[in-house]
C-alpha cells in the first residue's frame, strides 16, 4: 500500500489518533502535499460519502473520518500554506445557517490566508445578521466568502448572498461561493461575484476579485 494509500484508508476508517504520523511518513517519503491532500483526505471523504449514501456507514462514521481528516490537515497545513502576510486585506469566511459542514471551508481559509489575506472564520452555521455585523465591525472588509454543502442549505446561501446584498456598502466589498453542491451558474444566479470549485482555485479567485 502507497504512503497516501496509507492515509485514504485511515482517513476512511476515522483513525484520528494515526493519521498524523501517516502524513508525516507520506511527506517524508517525498509525496507531493496537495497529493496527499486530494487523493489521500478529500478522496478517501468521498468515499465515505458514498458509503453513507448507499446506507453502509451512518452519521457517526461520518464524524469520525472528519475528525481524522482535520487531524491530518494539521500536519499538512505548513506545507500546503505558507506566507500568511494580511497585505491583501480581509476576509470573513462562513458556512451558511443550517450547514456543519466545515472542512472545506477551513481549507478555503487556509489557502486565502497564504495567498495574503487576513481570515476572519466566523465557523458554521452561521446566521446572516452574524455575516453583516462582521463586516460592519471590520468595514475594511475586502471579501465575504460562504461555504455550503447541501443542496438543503443551497436556500440558506442564496439568502445570506442577498442579506450581504441588500446593505449601503456592498459596493465595497465582493461576494464568493462555493461547495459541493454550488455552480457557476447558481452563484450567478444569486448574485455573487465570483465562485470556485475548490480551495486552490478559492484562492486566485480571492486575489483577482481584489486585483
Ligand atoms: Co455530511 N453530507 N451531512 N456530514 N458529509 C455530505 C455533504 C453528503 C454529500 C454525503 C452523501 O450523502 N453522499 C450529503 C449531502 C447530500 C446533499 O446535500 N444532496 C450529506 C448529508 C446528507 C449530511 C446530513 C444531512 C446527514 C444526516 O444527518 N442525515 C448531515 C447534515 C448536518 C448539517 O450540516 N446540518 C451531515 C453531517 C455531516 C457530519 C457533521 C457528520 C460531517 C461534517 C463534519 C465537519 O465538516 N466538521 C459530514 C461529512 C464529513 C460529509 C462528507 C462525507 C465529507 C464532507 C467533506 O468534508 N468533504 C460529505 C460527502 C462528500 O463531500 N463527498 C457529506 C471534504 C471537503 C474538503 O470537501 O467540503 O466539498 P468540500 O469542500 C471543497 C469544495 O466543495 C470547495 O473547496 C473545498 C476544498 O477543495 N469549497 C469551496 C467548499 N466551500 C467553499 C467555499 C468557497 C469556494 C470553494 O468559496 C467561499
Amino acid at each position: 500500500m502507497s504512503k497516501i494509500d496509507e492515509v485514504a484508508a485511515l482517513v476512511e476508517k476515522g483513525k484520528a489518533k494515526k493519521v498524523g504520523a501517516a502524513v508525516q511518513a507520506a511527506i517524508d517519503a517525498g509525496c507531493d502535499p496537495q497529493e496527499i491532500l486530494n487523493v489521500g483526505m478529500i478522496g478517501a471523504m468521498g468515499v465515505v460519502g458514498e458509503k453513507f449514501k448507499n446506507n453502509e456507514i451512518f452519521v457517526p462514521e461520518m464524524l469520525v473520518a472528519a475528525k481524522a481528516m482535520k487531524m491530518g490537515v494539521e500536519v499538512l497545513k505548513p506545507h500546503l500554506a505558507s506566507g500568511a502576510t494580511g497585505a491583501l486585506g480581509k476576509v470573513i469566511i462562513a458556512t451558511v445557517a443550517g450547514d456543519l459542514h466545515d472542512i472545506g471551508k477551513n481549507l478555503v481559509a487556509m489557502m486565502i490566508e497564504s495567498a495574503g489575506f487576513e481570515v476572519i472564520d466566523l465557523g458554521v452555521d452561521v446566521p446572516n445578521e452574524k455575516i453583516v455585523a462582521a463586516v460592519e465591525e471590520n468595514p475594511d472588509t475586502k471579501i465575504v466568502a460562504l461555504s455550503a454543502l447541501l443542496t438543503t442549505t443551497m436556500p440558506s446561501l442564496r439568502d445570506a448572498v442577498a442579506a450581504v446584498n441588500g446593505q449601503p456598502w456592498r459596493s465595497n466589498v465582493k461576494v464568493m461561493v462555493g461547495g459541493a453542491p454550488i455552480t457557476q451558474a447558481f452563484a450567478d444566479e444569486i448574485g455573487a461575484d465570483g465562485y470556485s470549485e475548490d480551495a486552490a482555485s478559492a484562492a486566485e479567485l480571492a486575489k483577482s476579485l481584489v486585483g
